[in-house]
C-alpha cells in the first residue's frame, strides 16, 4: 500500500472510531468519510456497525460555508440575564483589569480558565459537560468545532459594536456568515532569541538545526506549530497532507528535536526572561510580553515564513448562560476596551475602533509581508494522519 493510501486508510479508520466512541457525530462522519473517498455503501456499513440505519443526505459539500449555512438559527430572544459566566481562554490573553471592569460594571461573576493550544481546547471540549459560555479557538479550530457540532450560533442583535470589526476580521474563511465568532486578537508565529546570547540574529526556521544551540532552543508544545513550521521551511503550505511532505516534515522535526531543551508554549517567556532559553518558536505579542521584562528579547518572522492566525471568542453547544456570554462579547468590542486588551497582550486588534485607541497599535502585514504568511485550516480527514506523525515526533 502506498504511503497517501495507508494515510487516508488511517484517516477512515480514526472517523470510524470517532463514530463508535462519540467523538464525531453522524453528519460530520458522512461528511468527512465522503471527502476522504468512501463510497456511500461503507458509510451505511459503517453507520450501521454504530447503532445507526443509513446515511443522513450530505445536503452540502464539505467546505467550511456549508456546514455554518447547516447550522440552527436558534431562538432570537435569549431572555433574562444571567448572573454568572464561564470563559476559557489562552494565558496572557487578557488585560489584568478586563474581566473585573466587566462583572463590576454588569454585576455578572466571571470564572474564567485557560488553556495553551487549540487541540487541548478542543479536547476539553469534545469531553463535554466543560460548562463554558465562550471559548477562544483559531480560524482553523473554529472549523473543527463547527463541523464536529460543538457550537451554538451566536444572536446579533445582542452585538451592537459588531460594526467596530475591521472588515478583513469580517465573514471570514472558518466562519464566512459571521454567525458563530466574533474575532478576538491576530497574531503570528515566528522565532523569539535573546539578542544578547546568539551569535547572529536567526533568520530562517534552520537555526533549530543548528548544533551550536543545543539545549537553548524550544519548539511549540503545538502539532500544527511545530509540523507547519517545518512544512514552511521546506517551501509547503502549512495545510499539507501530502505524505511526501509530511514525512520530509518529521524528518526535519526529529533532527531539531535532538537538540531541543523542550516543547513549550506560553511559559517560555520566563525561560527567555532568565536567560535559560535563547531561542524560541512563539508568537509575536507573547514575546513582546516578555520583552517588558527583558529588553534583550525580540521577534523575527523565518524567511521562509510562518503562520498568520485570528482567534475568535465562540460559543459552545449548551452555553448555560448566553446572554451574559453576549453581553461579554459586547463589552469587548467597545473601543477602549479592544484597546486596553491589546495594548497588554502585544497582539494585534481585530477591531479598527480599538486599534485607533492602542497606545501602539499593532499594524496588519503588508501584502508584501502577507505572501510570507498563511492561515491555518481544518485538516479535516488528514487530521489522523498529523496526529500520528505528532506522537511519532514527541515519542522519538
Ligand atoms: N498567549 C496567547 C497566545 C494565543 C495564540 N493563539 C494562536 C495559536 C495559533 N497556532
Amino acid at each position: 500500500m502506498s504511503d497517501s493510501k495507508k494515510i487516508v486508510a488511517l484517516a477512515q479508520l480514526d472517523l470510524a472510531e470517532g463514530l463508535a466512541d462519540g467523538r464525531i457525530d453522524r453528519r460530520s462522519f458522512v461528511r468527512n468519510a465522503l471527502a476522504l473517498g468512501l463510497a456511500l455503501p461503507s458509510i451505511a456499513a459503517v453507520l450501521q456497525a454504530c447503532g445507526g440505519s443509513e446515511p443522513e443526505a450530505p445536503a452540502k459539500p464539505p467546505e467550511g460555508a456549508a456546514a455554518v449555512d447547516a447550522q440552527p438559527a436558534g431562538p432570537p430572544d435569549l431572555g433574562e440575564m444571567e448572573k454568572e459566566l464561564k470563559i476559557c481562554n489562552w494565558s496572557d490573553y487578557i488585560a489584568e483589569d478586563t474581566i473585573a471592569n466587566f462583572e463590576k460594571e454588569t454585576g455578572i461573576k466571571v470564572t474564567y480558565d485557560t488553556f495553551e493550544s487549540n487541540e487541548e481546547l478542543i479536547g476539553k471540549l469534545q469531553a463535554g459537560a466543560t460548562g463554558y459560555d465562550l471559548v477562544c479557538p483559531s480560524g482553523y479550530a473554529v472549523q473543527v468545532l463547527l463541523a464536529i457540532g460543538l457550537l451554538e450560533p451566536l444572536r446579533p442583535k445582542y452585538l451592537t459594536n459588531l460594526g467596530n470589526v475591521a472588515p478583513q476580521f469580517r465573514k471570514t474563511a472558518f466562519d464566512p456568515t459571521d454567525a458563530h465568532s466574533v474575532p478576538w486578537q491576530w497574531g503570528m508565529t515566528g522565532i523569539a532569541f535573546r539578542k544578547d546570547k546568539v551569535k547572529a540574529v536567526p533568520d530562517s526556521w534552520a537555526v533549530f538545526h543548528d548544533p551550536q544551540y543545543k539545549g537553548k532552543l524550544t519548539m511549540m508544545d503545538d502539532m500544527r506549530d511545530v509540523i507547519g513550521a517545518w512544512l514552511k521551511f521546506r517551501g509547503k503550505s502549512v495545510n499539507s497532507v501530502v505524505p511526501e511532505e509530511l514525512a520530509a516534515a518529521k524528518a526535519d522535526a526529529l533532527v531539531a528535536k535532538a537538540l531541543l531543551q523542550s516543547y513549550v508554549s506560553a511559559p517560555v517567556k520566563g525561560q527567555l526572561v532568565a536567560g535559560d532559553v535563547w531561542i524560541a518558536q512563539l508568537w509575536n505579542g507573547d514575546t513582546l510580553q516578555a520583552k517588558v521584562e527583558n529588553d534583550q528579547i525580540d521577534w523575527i518572522l523565518p524567511k521562509e515564513g510562518g503562520v498568520i492566525w485570528c482567534d475568535s471568542m465562540v460559543m459552545p453547544k449548551g452555553a448555560p448562560n448566553k446572554r451574559a456570554a453576549h453581553a461579554f462579547l459586547d463589552y469587548i468590542l467597545r473601543p477602549e476596551v479592544g484597546a486596553a486588551i491589546s495594548d497588554f497582550t502585544g497582539y494585534g486588534s481585530p477591531n479598527a475602533a480599538a486599534t485607533a485607541k492602542m497606545k501602539v497599535p499593532v499594524a496588519y502585514p503588508s501584502d508584501e509581508q502577507m505572501k510570507l504568511l498563511e492561515f491555518q485550516s481544518d485538516l479535516a480527514g488528514a487530521s489522523a494522519a498529523w496526529d500520528q506523525i505528532w506522537t511519532e515526533i514527541k515519542a522519538g
